[in-house]
């Protein structure tokens, strides 16, 4: 089913840095929609709890290079 979940993301100093996450979520099989706040320092994902995890989400930010912690 469809889930939302919000992302703490440390690392983001700049626009490029947001697009950056934004496109590496996007890329996940699984996200419906994926909106990146730089000023906030946190993401808005919607994803398909069937194909996704938090988990996943959290490890694809991390490997875009970016510490991410799950907030809800
Ligand atoms: Mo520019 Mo954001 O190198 O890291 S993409 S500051």
């Amino acid at each position: 089913s469809e889930e939302k979940v919000e992302v703490k993301i440390v690392g983001m100093t700049c626009s490029a840095c947001s697009t950056s996450v934004e496109k590496a979520l996007m890329r996940l099989t699984g996200v419906r929609s994926a909106s990146v706040a730089l000023l906030q320092n946190k993401a808005e994902v919607i994803y398909d709890s069937s194909l996704l995890k938090e988990d996943d989400i959290k490890e694809a930010i991390e490997d875009a290079g970016f510490d991410a912690e799950i907030l809800a």
